[in-house]
């Protein structure tokens, strides 16, 4: 996709938190785009399945590439992009349901790889598209157009998820505050491996948690988001473990290495190994 696509009518609900995310991933599009002096065509979006992935239509301004791929299977499209175009800014916006539930199972071989990637994953805590079933980060005891008499699986924590996995750049965040996410995303952007930027995006059709997740003083309700301490240090496992086993959604970075990328590992595998030709290369399979 190199022009925007007026014909697809796709809309999300008033007040969708998407709306808020599409705003901050516009403003760190802008931002990596004019500080590396790149042409727009050069960030690439892979989108899931669901409203969450209809962000790949409707992204404003002169528009970046995009994929509207298969339900669930962003992050292999995503990496075979970044594999063979590692000059490309390759972005992928999921769901819950898509990135956690039908796309989980490529989270943990992502990981590993440590592919030069951003996620965006936003999480209402249903599958809005298909009209509000449960989803892992629904609440157990929660009623869902598929529980009605209420959901019976423990809640997911995608945060600790990511961190046990080993993904090498963890954000959370709402969408709410779309500066300060767009701060995140960039920061994301910049991270040489897989960085994941796990967004609250309410639902307000089918799950609306925005007084849940700001509180409101006046219906004596505190609100889980927090702000993360400003003494936070990323780079420290344990307590980026703790932090995330914590009730409430922490705002902020809360982890960060730099382990070497697959791509980066496979230019050293090349170059450890100049003069093989094809015929080597196959025979080194042999048994
Ligand atoms: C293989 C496959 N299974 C099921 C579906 C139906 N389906 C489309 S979107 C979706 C869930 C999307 O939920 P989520 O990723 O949380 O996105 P949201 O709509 O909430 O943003 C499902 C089950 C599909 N399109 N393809
Ligand atoms: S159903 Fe929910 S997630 Fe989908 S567009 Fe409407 S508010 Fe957004
Ligand atoms: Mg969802």
């Amino acid at each position: 996709m190199s022009e925007r696509n007026q014909e697809y009518d796709f809309k999300w609900c008033p007040g969708c938190g998407d709306f808020g995310v599409k705003r901050a991933l516009e403003m760190a599009i802008n931002t990596f785009t004019e500080e590396f002096e790149i042409p727009r065509t050069s960030n690439v979006i892979v989108a899931g399945i669901g409203c969450s992935g209809n962000m790949v239509h409707l992204i404003d301004g002169e528009q970046p590439f995009g994929i509207h791929g298969i339900h669930g299977r962003s992050l292999p499209i995503a990496f075979g992009i970044s594999s063979s175009r590692p000059d490309l800014n390759t972005i992928v916006v999921a769901g819950d349901g898509d990135f956690l539930s039908i796309g989980g199972e490529h989270i943990a071989p992502s990981a590993y790889r440590n592919p030069n990637i951003t996620c965006i994953v936003m999480d209402n805590g249903v599958y809005g598209l298909t009209k509000g079933q449960s989803s892992p980060t629904s609440e157990t005891g929660q009623i869902t157009t598929s529980t009605p008499f209420g959901k019976l699986e423990r809640k997911m924590n995608p945060l600790e998820l990511y961190l046990t996995y080993g993904v090498s750049f963890i954000a959370s965040h709402y969408s709410s505050k779309p500066k300060l996410l767009s701060d995140f995303i960039l920061e994301a952007m910049k991270h040489k491996g897989m960085s994941i930027v796990h967004v609250q995006s309410p639902c307000t059709t089918y799950n609306d948690t925005y007084d849940i997740l700001k509180g409101d003083r006046k219906k004596g309700i505190p609100g889980t988001a927090f702000i993360i301490d400003e003494n936070h240090d990323p780079t420290d496992y344990d307590k980026a473990k703790a932090l995330v086993a914590q009730e409430g959604v922490p705002l902020g970075l809360i982890y960060r290495k730099e382990p070497a990328t697959i791509n980066e590992l496979q230019n050293k595998l090349i170059m450890d190994n100049p003069s093989k030709n094809v015929e080597d290369i196959l025979s080194s399979y042999s048994i």
